[in-house]
């Protein structure tokens, strides 16, 4: 018999998902990760990138899904990226925030540099909060959930789509009719958008 279990999140976690189970238990929260690199050995840093995650207190991860070679939005006089989405599986002490601090501070540490005047440009690794289960709100200086420009980006919403194609965005929206109101491409494991 199959159980349908809800997370916090308020997703239906699927029957053969044996964290569902635990997620109830242990109150866990599902929080979605974008990860971003078209700097260097791209495919290397994403990998360091889901360890340094891995090795967060409270932190494991429950699903990634594969690598895609994405068109660069925003600026388009630079590289193409290397883009994969992870799920993390935090526990009760692992908030939006301390995680979202977490994640620049690993940026930092893997020799991100931060440029102010150029939010779009070349990145040795970016890491964005996606979803951090159903939370709508603004804190501190730069968490902001759901994402605020998710929506528009099909390197976000395709390996997000891979990973949790049931998804829906804490107002209700399907993840999948987001991705329908986009052009764009997909080649392979190229995202033309
Ligand atoms: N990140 C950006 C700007 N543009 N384009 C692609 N394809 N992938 C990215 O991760 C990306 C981008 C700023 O964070
Ligand atoms: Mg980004
Ligand atoms: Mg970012």
């Amino acid at each position: 018999m199959s159980t349908v279990v809800f997370c916090r999140t308020g997703q239906k976690g699927a029957p053969e998902c044996i964290s569902a189970e635990k997620h109830r238990k242990e109150k866990m929260m599902q929080a979605f990760v974008c990860l971003g690199s078209n700097m260097g050995d791209a495919e290397a840093h994403l990998e360091r990138a889901r360890a340094e995650l891995a090795a967060l207190p409270g932190v494991s991860i429950g699903a990634m899904s594969s690598l895609y070679r994405t068109e660069p939005q925003g600026r388009k006089d630079q590289p193409w990226f290397l883009n994969q989405v992870v799920r993390l599986d935090c526990s009760e002490e692992m908030t939006s925030l301390r995680l979202l601090d977490a994640m620049l501070e690993k940026e930092l540490v893997m020799g991100r540099v931060r440029d102010a005047a150029d939010h779009f440009g070349p990145r040795v690794i970016d890491m964005d909060l996606l979803l951090f289960g159903n939370e709508c709100k603004a804190e501190g200086e730069h968490l902001i959930l759901p994402h605020p420009r998710m929506e528009e980006r099909a390197f976000v919403l395709v390996p997000l789509l891979e990973i949790a194609p049931e998804l829906v965005m804490p107002d209700g929206r399907s993840v999948k009719s987001l991705l329908e109101k986009l052009a764009y491409r997909l080649e392979g494991s190229a995202i033309f958008q």
